[in-house]
């Protein structure tokens, strides 16, 4: 059966689920809400409900229940290599099953005839200034596509139905995932290969056309399907899931969804830390380790410098997770199993880093999570296969997010989520209550 048919098989099985939750459990109680959730971000609020993965705080994300390891174990490889396609990840997110060889190649197949981007799209990113940031252009990129969107169309039909309206959802997510990596790779060449741009390569499947199209050399191509794979989904509550949530719950379209959650994910609390995380540490690298390695001392000293001016150590800390995130296991072990890249200067310090932070925000006491993040590990591997431009990355990451954010938003759609619409409070109200008790 085709993806889309298997989809639609999976939303109506699962529609009763949803519905006798509301009608027959809608009032029981899952969780209560204090002062500090209130001003501190919502930070734990039980309130968002997703199938396509879950965050666990030791453990780490689950795709449709599978770990990252099992992830990669469980779907069909790319031709020639030990990691899937994305396409085969993609299935398995938006169905939870994992595709045969043959369901894959549907999807592979079915992304080509997607993944063509107007001409319009182009010309508009030209015409923007070109020390634009990369994640200002992909925004912008997805906000120019939102008029050709088929789900605003069919709400604009006079036709609008709530039970498959999820269609055309799917048809705009679709088109979103398929053409993302080519945009992207547009505005990598725009902006610093002088606009020398390069065709799609029809032979190839996602990844390793985004590799191409990149100018980037064979091996590469695992490192894309491995990046795009991992920074996919992480639940729904962080700000580019909930926002691409959030703004789609409103009925506007996946283009102005997806366009807001970039502009989140450009947060550098958030998608931008891997940019932070490599500017950082060139810095360290320049200011304290020209000719000498890098010691514990001297990485001790360069975090307590940032930590005492009052400022982040990038790549470390988390919301959720109280352990090592296992995105950043995961590409640390791309990195130790790659002859060259465990011997990369840049990677031994990212490494000496990781002994080394930990204590150091412990000692410094507030972060309730001192191990890394998966931004702590990430740019350095670009940088080895010498995408060393690494205001790009967070670009990288939104080619990535756009997978979890697009089948998110259809199955929000295909079990009908309503409006999210939270209650404020005053300043006022909330004093009262706390003199109350
Ligand atoms: N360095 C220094 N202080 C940190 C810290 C870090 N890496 N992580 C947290 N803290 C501080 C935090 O600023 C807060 O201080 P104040 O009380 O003065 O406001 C305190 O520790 C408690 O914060 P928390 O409850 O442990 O974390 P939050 O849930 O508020 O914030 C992060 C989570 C990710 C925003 C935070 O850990 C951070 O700023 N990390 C560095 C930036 C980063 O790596 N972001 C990427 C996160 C990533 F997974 C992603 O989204 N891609």
């Amino acid at each position: 059966m085709a993806l889309k048919e298997t989809l639609k098989q999976k939303i109506e099985e699962h529609r009763p689920r949803t519905t006798r939750l509301v009608k027959e459990f809608g009032k029981v109680k899952i969780d209560e809400v204090t002062i500090d959730q209130c001003i501190g971000g919502a930070r734990d609020i039980r309130s968002l409900v997703t199938d396509i993965s879950y965050l666990d705080p030791q453990e780490g994300i689950r795709f449709r229940g599978k770990t990252i390891p099992e992830t990669f174990a469980a779907l069909p490889k790319a031709p020639g290599s030990n990691y899937p396609t994305v396409e085969s990840f993609w299935y398995m997110l938006l169905t939870g099953d994992v595709p045969t060889e043959a369901q894959v190649a549907e999807v592979v197949a079915e992304w080509k005839t997607r993944q063509e981007v107007p001409q319009y799209v182009f010309d508009v990113l030209r015409a923007l200034p070109r020390d634009s940031h990369p994640m200002v252009m992909l925004s912008v990129a997805m906000l120019t596509l939102q008029k050709d969107s088929k789900f605003a169309g069919f709400y604009n039909s006079g036709k609008f139905n709530k039970m498959t309206a999820w269609e055309y959802v799917y048809e705009d997510a679709s088109d979103i995932v398929a053409r993302i990596p080519i945009i992207a790779a547009f505005i990598y060449n725009l902006k610093y290969r002088g606009d020398k741009q390069i065709a799609i390569d029809p032979s190839l499947d996602m990844g390793a056309n985004f590799a191409h199209m990149i100018g980037q050399k064979e091996e590469y191509k695992d490192v894309a399907r491995m990046y795009f794979i991992l920074h996919s989904d992480h639940e729904s509550g962080n700000v580019s899931a909930h926002t691409t949530h959030l703004v789609h719950s409103a009925l506007s379209d996946p283009y102005y969804a997806y366009s807001a959650g970039l502009n989140g994910l450009a947060g550098p609390l958030h998608g931008l830390a891997n940019q932070e995380v490599l500017d950082w540490t060139l810095k360290f690298q320049e200011k304290y380790c020209k000719d000498v390695e890098p010691t514990e001392e001297l990485i001790k000293a360069a975090l307590w410098d940032t930590l005492n001016a009052g400022q982040v150590i990038p790549g470390y800390g988390h919301a959720v997770l109280r352990k090592t995130d296992p995105r950043y296991t995961s590409q640390r072990e791309f990195c130790l199993n790659t002859p060259g890249l465990k011997d990369y200067p840049l990677f031994k310090v990212i490494a000496k880093i990781f002994e080394v932070a930990p204590g150091v925000l412990t000692e410094h006491g507030k972060t309730k999570n001192p191990w890394p993040n998966v931004d702590a590990q990430s740019g350095v591997i670009q940088m080895y296969y010498g995408l060393t431009e690494y205001d790009f990355y967070t670009v990288l990451f939104g080619v990535g997010r756009a997978l979890g954010c697009m089948a998110n938003i259809t199955w929000d759609r295909g079990l009908g989520y309503a409006l999210e619409r939270p209650k404020s409070v005053t300043t006022a109200m909330l004093e009262k209550w706390a003199e109350a008790g």
